[in-house]
């Protein structure tokens, strides 16, 4: 489980981007895309040009699954379970793109939020995002 004071850092930065958090995910998916092409091969019955709605509309729901994953720390492979079995039986997502897609996170966050971006900051992050992807991809730590 995350520690409270890991927990406590996230919760903070997620108020200080309130409804915004949306904004946030649909550049990490971008910036994935960019860094690793292959990732688009999922996605290729969306329009993954910049600024696309679809990107955007999917963008909100990695927010709001990853909002709903917050709420939900001490129970988080039940929480996403339905996610879980979504990407690793139907979509078949390779573990290792979660971490990418978690590093753009990171560095999407940073790059906006750099007066909030202390490395305990980062940690605490880099932390909650890998207990999120391993609820999601139990063969990835
Ligand atoms: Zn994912 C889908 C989340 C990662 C791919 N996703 C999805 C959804 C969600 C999510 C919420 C929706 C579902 C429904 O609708 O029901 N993801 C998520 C998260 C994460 C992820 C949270 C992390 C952290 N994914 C991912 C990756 C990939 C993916 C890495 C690859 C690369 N997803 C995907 C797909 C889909 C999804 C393909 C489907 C889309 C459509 O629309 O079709």
């Amino acid at each position: 489980v995350l520690a409270a004071e890991d927990r406590a850092a996230v919760r903070a930065l997620w108020r200080k981007l309130g409804s915004n958090v949306h904004v946030y995910t649909t550049e990490a998916l971008e910036r994935t895309f960019l860094a690793l092409p292959s990732t688009k091969t999922h996605f290729h019955h969306l329009d993954l040009r910049p600024r696309s709605a679809q990107v955007r509309a999917h963008g909100e729901k990695v927010a709001f699954a990853l909002t709903v994953a917050l709420d939900h720390l001490d129970d988080l492979p039940r929480a996403l379970s339905a996610l879980r079995v979504l990407h690793s039986h139907k979509l078949r997502v390779d573990p290792v793109n979660f971490k990418l897609l978690g590093h753009c996170l990171l560095v999407t966050l940073a790059q906006h939020y750099p007066g909030d971006f202390s490395s305990a900051l980062q940690a605490s992050l880099d932390k909650f995002l890998s207990h999120v992807i391993s609820a999601l991809a139990p063969s990835c730590r």
